[in-house]
């Protein structure tokens, strides 16, 4: 080959290569979207009318992220207001081991929050409500929570407003907002219809009425 021709070549050969690495940050980012998506939240199911799904969090969410969250997806953070929905929520929480963590003892975020300006606030077991707008109601409705909780914490991890499950088990506990608390690995959403979106569905199930 003349000298000529390959220095051509060679110029070509770096052009190209030029133009690839000016597209490599594209890539990346794209890739890196792809790879969090996948590996960040499970199919909607269906249950009892409703559809529910569970949310990675690796790195952990706050309550008040995870509810943002919640509804940018079409629904809310889960409530929970049956045995039936409970074990219902807890099993297809289940399924995801990335949402306990065996250090803090905690599981995924439900959609139980402590609302501080409800006339019936007080703690530890006053002013609860669901993210939905389910009724609470204390006295008769549906509650699992962990025996002795909700307790608004102890000195370790005062000031507990927010609900997720406890570790392996069905039970609820609180826990906080307050600096130095764990943060769940995850959340889990409900919604009254199937939001529509670009992630896959489960294909064998549907709503059971
Ligand atoms: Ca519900
Ligand atoms: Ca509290």
């Amino acid at each position: 080959m003349d000298k000529r021709k390959e220095s051509i070549i060679k110029m070509r050969l770096g052009r190209s290569r030029r133009i690839d690495v000016t597209w490599m940050p594209v890539l990346i980012v794209v890739l890196m979207i792809a790879a969090a998506s996948s590996a960040s939240s499970g199919d909607w199911v269906g249950h009892g009318g409703h559809w529910y799904k569970t949310v990675e969090a690796p790195g952990g969410i706050s309550w008040p992220d995870a509810q943002t969250a919640a509804h940018a997806a079409g629904g809310y953070l889960v409530s929970i207001t049956s045995a039936d929905e409970n074990t219902f929520v807890y099993n297809l929480a289940q399924t995801d081991s990335v949402l306990w963590s065996a250090a803090s003892w905690i599981g995924p975020w439900i959609g139980a929050y402590q609302d501080k300006t409800a006339p019936d606030y007080s703690e530890p077991a006053g002013g609860w409500r669901w993210d939905s707008g389910d009724p609470w109601d204390w006295a008769t409705g549906y509650a699992n929570w962990y025996p002795s909780l909700p307790n608004n914490g102890d000195d370790n991890w005062p000031e507990e407003d927010f609900a997720c499950f406890f570790l392996g088990t069905s039970y609820w506990v609180d826990l906080g907002p307050a600096a130095g608390h764990p943060a769940p690995y995850g959340y889990i959403i409900e919604a009254n219809t199937l939001p529509v979106e670009t992630g896959t569905i489960s294909g064998h199930v549907s709503p059971v009425g």
